[in-house]
């Protein structure tokens, strides 16, 4: 395994409930180095933007209603095996799912709001850290 980068969000969902400091916190602790971080309101350009390969989705506009209702964090993360890791500390899209000690498990209310994003693959985490980071916010 080699060392990747990876790109997550936390969610309007756990930025309100005051969450980010425990998420970033569970973050660190499973080795994950932060090289950029920021808060910032998606406006429902940009959410539907991001969340493009939902569009046919019936979940779409709400995903992108619920992801515009206020701040998130965007950061760009790295680690050896990022992207997978990352899931894991994750958990399940459904929190009904999710593993016991994910952040899922620990914050999420439902399918929707779901606390955290994170890219799935390495083509994804390179088009959503090139999304909301320049060349030299990674350096
Ligand atoms: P992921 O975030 O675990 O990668 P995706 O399938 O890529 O899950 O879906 C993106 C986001 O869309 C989810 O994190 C969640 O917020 C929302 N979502 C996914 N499936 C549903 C659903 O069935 N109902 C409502 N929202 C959903
Ligand atoms: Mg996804």
């Amino acid at each position: 395994m080699s060392v990747e980068r990876t790109f997550s969000a936390i969610k309007p969902d756990a930025v309100a409930a005051g969450k980010a400091g425990e998420i970033l916190a569970m973050i660190q602790q499973a080795g994950f180095k932060i090289l950029a971080l920021r808060m910032t309101r998606l406006t429902d350009a940009q959410a539907r933007a991001f969340y493009a390969v939902h569009k046919e989705r019936p979940f779409y506009a709400g995903l992108v209603k619920f992801m515009t209702e206020g701040p998130i964090i965007v950061m760009a993360l790295e680690r050896e095996g990022a992207i997978v890791k990352l899931r894991e500390v994750m958990g399940a899209t459904n929190p009904a799912n999710a593993a016991e000690g994910t952040i899922r498990k620990r914050f999420a209310t439902d399918i929707e709001r779901n606390a955290i994003h994170g890219s799935d693959a390495p083509e994804t985490a390179e088009t959503e850290l090139r999304f909301f980071f320049s060349t030299a916010d990674l350096l």
